[in-house]
């Protein structure tokens, strides 16, 4: 299918795109259960960096959902051809010299490392959102726990669908424990080297 499809290549370089800028591109990729925090992080990490001039933007799992992706369901294979959607969508992104803020639960591991090969190592920062099941279970913002223990919602997250840990994240935060404000102070932290240009 990809054999008649020959790249064009452009003047303007992605080099020439961050200089314009004056910061590198990133992908700061939030993955945890539903509930666990990951879009209020995200979008607190987002309001500092664009406070410092950072251009980025925000890709959040019911919004890509109600769009690009509504199509798709929980189903494994399904959840799979979401991430693999949004991470070439963020590639785009990032070619564009945007600092992308993902927040997908993301619960497969090998899902989370096509992400990172597609934008390239040095590009992905890994964010585990760990706040404990009980917890977010608790909060049930949207109600869906609930549903999903009375049987209402099969493959729900930490219900009756896996969440696989990630092994070896750049930042992890439990929100039980971590004030967003440092939270977002740790993530500032540990991606500014990477965002020199
Ligand atoms: S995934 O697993 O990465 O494809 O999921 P994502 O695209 O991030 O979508 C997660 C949001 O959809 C709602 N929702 C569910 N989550 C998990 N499992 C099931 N079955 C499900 N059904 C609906 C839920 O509100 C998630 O939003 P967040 O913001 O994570 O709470």
């Amino acid at each position: 299918m990809q054999e008649n499809i020959i790249p064009h290549n452009f003047e303007i370089t992605n080099q020439e795109r961050t200089q314009l800028k004056g910061h590198k591109a990133l992908l700061l990729w939030f993955t945890g259960l539903s509930g666990s925090g990951k879009s209020t992080l995200a979008n607190a990490v987002e309001q500092a960096l664009f406070n410092q001039n950072i251009h980025t933007y925000t890709l959040d799992g019911d919004n890509v959902r109600k769009g690009l992706n509504s199509d798709l369901s929980f189903a494994p294979s399904d959840r799979t051809e979401n991430i693999r959607r949004i991470a070439e969508t963020a590639h785009l992104f990032i070619d564009a010299g945007i600092v992308v803020l993902a927040a997908f639960v993301s619960p497969y591991k090998k899902d989370r490392e096509m992400v990172k090969k597609t934008v390239k190592d040095v590009n992905f920062v890994e964010i585990f959102v760990n706040t404990p099941l009980e917890e977010c279970e608790k909060r049930d913002v949207k109600g869906l726990y609930a549903k999903a223990r009375k049987g209402l919602i099969k493959d729900f997250t930490g219900v009756n669908a896996p969440y696989e840990v990630p092994e070896n994240p750049d930042v992890t935060i439990d929100t039980t424990q971590t004030p967003i404000a440092d939270a977002v102070k740790t993530i500032l932290e540990t991606i500014q080297p990477k965002l020199q240009a």
